[in-house]
C-alpha cells in the first residue's frame, strides 16, 4: 500500500556542525524514505526561507520549530495520501505553508518531506530513485565539477573567488572522471606542500591555501594537471564560481587581490582577460544577483565562448529563470532543491531550463550531509553536470560514490551526458 502512514522528523547536524532537518516518510506497507536537507553559506536573497529557531539553545541555529512543523501540521496533512502523487503532496505542502518564500513552515521542513516522499515512493516501487524520478529519461551520467580550491565564504583565506573547479571533459565514463580528478587533486596537494602552502581543506573539501592572487590558484591547478600527464584544455577544463554577491557593494566589486573595488565595465574586462589567459569553460555568478543588465552584457560578450551559470541569480526559481531566458542573462542554471523547497518545483525548473537550451548543473550546498539525493536527481534529469565539492569529506564523496554505483548498475548501456 502506497499510503503514507506517518511522517516524522528530528534535528540532526550538517557538515559544518550546524543543526539541520531530517525527515522520514513511512508507508503502510513499511517502505521508508528519509532525507536530510543541506544549507548554504553564500545564499541568494531570493532563496526560499530556511527556518531557524529564535531561541539561543543552539545559538539561534536550531531547527526545532521546523522539526515540530513536520511532526504536527505536515504529518496531519499528508498522512493518508498516496506517496505516488508527488505533485499533489508538494502542492499541498506549498498551500499549507501559504507564503511566497515558505517561511511559515520553513523550506527546510517542506523540502525534507518532499524528498523523503520521493524516496519512499521509489522504495515502494522497488526501483532506484533515479529511475523513479526520471521516468522515461535515458539516465545519463553528469560530468562532475570538482571544487578543488576553496576561497570566499567557504574558507578562511585570501582568495576572492569562492570556487576553483576542474571538469574532466576528456573522460569517457564517470569512473574515468573521478580517476582523472583524483590524479589532479593528489598532484595539487604535492605541489602545494612542495611550495610550503597550507593543504588544509575548506568547507567543500578543496584546498584552502593563502595565495597572494586568485590567478595563482588557477596556475597551480594547471601545474597539477600537467603533473598528472593530462592535457589542460582538453582532458581537464577549469570552472569558477565567483559568488559575486559576496564581493558586491554599491555597484562595485572587490574582486582584485588589492581589494580595490572595480565597476562593472572593469569586471567584464577582468573576466575576458582571465578567459583569454586560462582554459576557463564556465563562470558561475560572475555578477551580483540584481544586476540584470550587466548579466546580459556579459552573456552577450562571453556567452558564446563559455558557460555562464546563474546560481544566486536564479535561485532555482521559475519566475527568475523565465526572466533570464527572455533577457538572455546567463546560458546555464545551477539547481539547488533547497533554494526553492520542493521536488516538483525543482523538476519544473529543470524541464523549463532544458527546453530553453540552458545547461542544468545539479548542486550541493556548502553545508551538506550524507544524503545523496542530488546524485540521483542529476541522472534522472540527464543534467549535463553536477557540482558537489572535491574528492574529500564524506558528505561530498557520498554523492560521487553514489554516481559510481549508478554507473555500474546501468552497466554497458551507461553513457555520459553531452556537454555543450
Ligand atoms: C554555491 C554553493 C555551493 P553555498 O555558491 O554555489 O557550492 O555555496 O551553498 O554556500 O551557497
Ligand atoms: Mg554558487
Amino acid at each position: 500500500m502506497s499510503v503514507i502512514k506517518n511522517v516524522k522528523a528530528r534535528q540532526v547536524f550538517d557538515s559544518r556542525g550546524f543543526p539541520t532537518v531530517e525527515a522520514e516518510v513511512i508507508l503502510a506497507d513499511g517502505s521508508i524514505g528519509q532525507s536530510i536537507v543541506p544549507s548554504g553559506a553564500s545564499t541568494g536573497s531570493y532563496e526560499a526561507h530556511e527556518l531557524r529557531d529564535k531561541s539561543k539553545e543552539y545559538l539561534k541555529k536550531g531547527v526545532l520549530d521546523a522539526v515540530n512543523n513536520i511532526n504536527l501540521e505536515i504529518n496531519k496533512t499528508i498522512t493518508g495520501l498516496s506517496v505516488l502523487d508527488q505533485k499533489k503532496i508538494d502542492n499541498l505542502l506549498i498551500k499549507l505553508d501559504g507564503t511566497e518564500s515558505k517561511k511559515r513552515l520553513g523550506a527546510n521542513a517542506i523540502l525534507a518531506v518532499s524528498i523523503a516522499s520521493a524516496k519512499a515512493a521509489a522504495a515502494y516501487n522497488n526501483i532506484p530513485l533515479y529511475k523513479y524520478l526520471g521516468g522515461n529519461n535515458k539516465n545519463k551520467l553528469p560530468f562532475p565539477m570538482l571544487n578543488i580550491i576553496n576561497g570566499g565564504a567557504h574558507a578562511n583565506n585570501s582568495l576572492q573567488i569562492q570556487e576553483f573547479m576542474i571538469r574532466p571533459d576528456g573522460a569517457k565514463s564517470f569512473k574515468d572522471c573521478l580517476r582523472m580528478s583524483f590524479l589532479v587533486i593528489q598532484n595539487l596537494k604535492e605541489e602545494l606542500k612542495l611550495k610550503k602552502f597550507n593543504t588544509n581543506l575548506g568547507d567543500e573539501g578543496g584546498f584552502a591555501p593563502s595565495f597572494d592572487s586568485d590567478e595563482k590558484a588557477i596556475e597551480y591547478i594547471i601545474k597539477a594537471v600537467k603533473k598528472s600527464s593530462l592535457k589542460i584544455g582538453r582532458d581537464i577544463n577549469i570552472c569558477l564560481d565567483v559568488a559575486a554577491n559576496e564581493l558586491y557593494n554599491l555597484g562595485k566589486y572587490k574582486i582584485k587581490e588589492d581589494k580595490k573595488a572595480v565597476n562593472s565595465e572593469e569586471l567584464i574586462n577582468y573576466y575576458k582577460k582571465l578567459c583569454n589567459k586560462f582554459p576557463i569553460v564556465s563562470i558561475e555568478d560572475p555578477v551580483f544577483e540584481d544586476d540584470w543588465n550587466i548579466w546580459k552584457k556579459l552573456t552577450k560578450e562571453l556567452g558564446k565562448k563559455i558557460q555562464i551559470v546563474g546560481d544566486d541569480l536564479f535561485v532555482t526559481n521559475l519566475i527568475r529563470l523565465k526572466k533570464g531566458v527572455k533577457e538572455l542573462t546567463a546560458n546555464a542554471i545551477l539547481i539547488k532543491p533547497n533554494q526553492i523547497g520542493t521536488v516538483t518545483e525543482t523538476l519544473e525548473v529543470i524541464t523549463f531550463a532544458k527546453k530553453n537550451n540552458f545547461n542544468t548543473i545539479i548542486s550541493h550546498r556548502s553545508g551538506d550531509s550524507e544524503d545523496t539525493f542530488i546524485a540521483d536527481l542529476a541522472v534522472a534529469t540527464e543534467s549535463s553536470q553536477i557540482k558537489t565539492g572535491s574528492l574529500a569529506r564524506s558528505e561530498r564523496v557520498a554523492k560521487y560514490n553514489r554516481l559510481l554505483r549508478i554507473e555500474e548498475e546501468i552497466g554497458k548501456k551507461s553513457e555520459m551526458s553531452k556537454l555543450k
